[in-house]
């Protein structure tokens, strides 16, 4: 069989959900941008909102807007009653232990702080050592470049090889008893390289060291199991998996968490204060101090219940099958070269283009209204792996369509007719 008859095939496959009706609860993606009907690929950036996240976000401000753990009011039960089943379906959705192990926060970024910050800031001395690697997200650099600096403690990372993939020997080398936290993403949102994490994770904790998995681009892709992975922390943004901006998880291991100091001071945090002390709350409050984003986590819960009933076994099965009929028609562009080509990959197709910049690409391709990301995606150290600054970045969800990756390549294709 041939190339293309290979991909007529593949286009035809059966899919575990209905993608026309998938695509109808999402309102956003139905409209013309400069002339032509959008085509959203910035998912890593972030994601679309399906109507029952907005319904869910609209209903808590219509008919129940008010604070929580605080008001006897039935407005204010309502709120409680409705942000505790949204970290209960958090809960179950990364399979924690116990509700007090996820808390609410910003986002994946400030998840990484607050460790860095609560657990890091109190536990390592100069003699110590953070592991990260080449292909952090600066939110996973940086934190930890800070906490370096804060206590003195030396900071290595695990090199990549040119398929985007971690050398893991290299690892090897660099843990020893002196590893205290080894912190990681899941999945590059450059490359879109699928960590081993599991075999990471199991590796730092012969040395005893703990771990943090930065989940901000493997949620809304692959399935999480938090108790099977044995991971110290994980982190993700609401944003990226269908629900609203500024919330996102930290789960901890509840041992972990119970010694850890507050990260931030406030109302809501705390069970008793005197102008001289003040006995801190019980987890997970302890960490979330202040009014919180109600309608987000409420807009969470909805977005996870919508993730649930496509089910991500089907999601990662499609998206793979994009990311591979993407993958085929792109090899055919001459002068197209693929950045990140490691094995286990998903969703993300970053390439250069001979002799014409990304954010030209990414302008040509606006006013076919395809929406890309250009630019070094904030993970800097690995374009200065493979000597570039920048990549054009097509990132995938469930809600695309083949169609929509034929217009991105014919449009990759002008790109060349306008430059050349
Ligand atoms: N970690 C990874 C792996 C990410 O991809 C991002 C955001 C973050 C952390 C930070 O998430 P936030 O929600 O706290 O901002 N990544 C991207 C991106 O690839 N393009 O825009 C944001």
């Amino acid at each position: 069989m041939n190339k293309k008859s290979n991909i007529v095939q593949q286009k035809n496959q059966p899919l575990g959900f209905d993608l026309k009706k998938i695509r109808n609860d999402f309102p956003i993606l139905h409209q013309i941008i400069n002339g032509k009907p959008l085509v959203y690929l910035d998912n890593a950036a972030t994601s679309q909102k399906p109507k029952n996240v907005l319904d869910a976000i609209e209903k808590y401000y219509r008919e129940y807007n008010s604070n929580i753990h605080r008001g006897v009011h039935t407005l204010s039960e309502n709120a409680t009653e409705a942000y505790e089943l949204a970290r209960l379906k958090v809960k179950n959705f990364i399979n924690a232990q116990s509700n007090k192990e996820v808390i609410f926060v910003r986002g994946a970024t400030e998840a990484i702080n607050l460790v860095a910050q609560s657990f890091g800031r109190n536990s390592l001395n100069e003699n110590d050592e953070i592991i990260i690697t080449e292909l952090e997200h600066h939110a996973n650099i940086v934190p930890w470049q800070l906490l370096s600096e804060q206590t003195g403690a030396t900071l290595k990372f695990i090199p990549i090889n040119d398929n985007g993939e971690l050398i893991i020997e290299e690892y090897k080398k660099l843990l020893s008893k002196n590893t205290k936290i080894v912190a990681v993403g899941h999945i590059s949102n450059a490359l879109g390289t699928i960590n081993p994490i599991k075999t990471i994770i199991n590796m730092a904790h012969e040395y005893e060291a703990k771990v943090l998995i930065d989940g901000a681009q493997a949620t809304s892709h692959i399935s999480v199991d938090v108790q099977k992975l044995d991971c110290d922390f994980y982190a993700f943004s609401g944003h990226k998996i269908f629900g609203p901006t500024g919330v996102g998880i930290l789960y901890g291991k509840e041992v972990l968490l119970e010694k850890m100091p507050p990260y931030q001071g406030g109302g809501d945090m705390i069970k008793m204060v005197t102008m001289m002390e003040t006995q801190y709350n019980d987890l997970p409050y302890k960490f979330e101090a202040g009014t919180p984003n109600i309608s987000g986590a409420i807009g969470l819960g909805a977005a996870i219940d919508y993730v649930n009933e496509i089910g991500l076994e089907n999601i990662s099965q499609y998206e793979n099958e994009l990311l591979n009929y993407a993958n085929q028609l792109a090899s055919e562009i001459t002068g197209l070269k693929f950045i990140g080509t490691a094995k286990q990959k998903t969703s993300i197709l970053s390439f250069t283009l001979k002799g014409i910049h990304p954010h030209d690409i990414g302008t040509i391709l606006n006013n076919e209204g395809i929406a890309i990301r250009t630019g070094h995606h904030c993970a800097m150290p690995v374009m200065e792996h493979f000597k570039i600054p920048a990549t054009s970045r097509a990132s995938f969800a469930f809600y695309n369509t083949h169609e929509e990756i034929d217009v991105l390549i014919k449009a990759i294709d002008k790109c060349k007719k306008v430059f050349n």
